[in-house]
């Protein structure tokens, strides 16, 4: 049982790993949960007019690859109500509203930083720390972790209290699901120090 367990274990480090080498993308969806037409954008490109190629107020879900940040616009030209995109959002309606409802769009690339999602699979909610962060409470995002994502080298010493009390976790690769891989850290995490991948928190 133990082995099983242990490779279990692995499995899901090896997928948080494979996931991490990705190229760096943002795929955006007709209909919720991944499904329908899509089309997928590197860092660096944007669409300042959906309505060009078919898409305006359309996306209902959106996926991010590797360290790709997403930049949503209810106008055309970059311009009105806009939303962050780090992570995973599988329904854009529980998104402040956001379904069907975006005509521009920014993909951007972030540095070194590590993020903490609300759900598994970089979902929900997030917040990203960049290298060097020292974060001693998390506010809102506190006793909420359920899955972290390193971007770039970085490491994530993460504590079980604020201000860097209680247990702590050095995560050295993200860590797709708190669930299985580490579930006695599941919706714990308090603060966090973010550091270059070998130095010491
Ligand atoms: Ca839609
Ligand atoms: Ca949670
Ligand atoms: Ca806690």
């Amino acid at each position: 049982m133990k082995l099983a367990l242990t490779a279990l274990v692995l499995f899901f480090a090896q997928l948080a790993a494979a996931d991490h080498f990705q190229d760096s993308k943002a795929c955006f969806y007709d209909h919720d949960i991944y499904k329908g037409p899509s089309f997928c954008l590197a860092p660096g490109q944007t669409m300042n007019d959906l309505s060009r190629t078919g898409w305006n107020k359309r996306i209902s879900s959106v996926r991010v690859f590797g360290s790709a940040r997403v930049t949503l616009y209810d106008q055309f030209n970059f311009q009105g109500r806009f939303q962050v995109i780090n992570g995973n959002w599988a329904y854009l309606s529980r998104f402040d509203n956001f379904n069907d409802a975006t005509s521009s769009i920014r993909v951007e690339t972030v540095g070194n930083q590590a993020c903490f999602f609300e759900y598994p699979e970089y979902s929900g909610v997030s917040m990203c720390l960049k290298e060097g962060s020292n974060a001693g409470n998390f506010f809102g995002m506190n006793d909420r972790t359920e899955s972290i994502r390193l971007d770039g080298d970085v490491s994530a010493h993460v504590y079980e209290h604020a201000d860097f009390a209680g247990s702590m976790l050095s995560v050295r690769q993200s860590i797709w699901t708190m669930r299985l891989s580490t579930p006695a850290w599941r919706d714990i995490v308090s603060s966090a120090k973010i550091r270059r991948q070998n130095e010491r928190p």
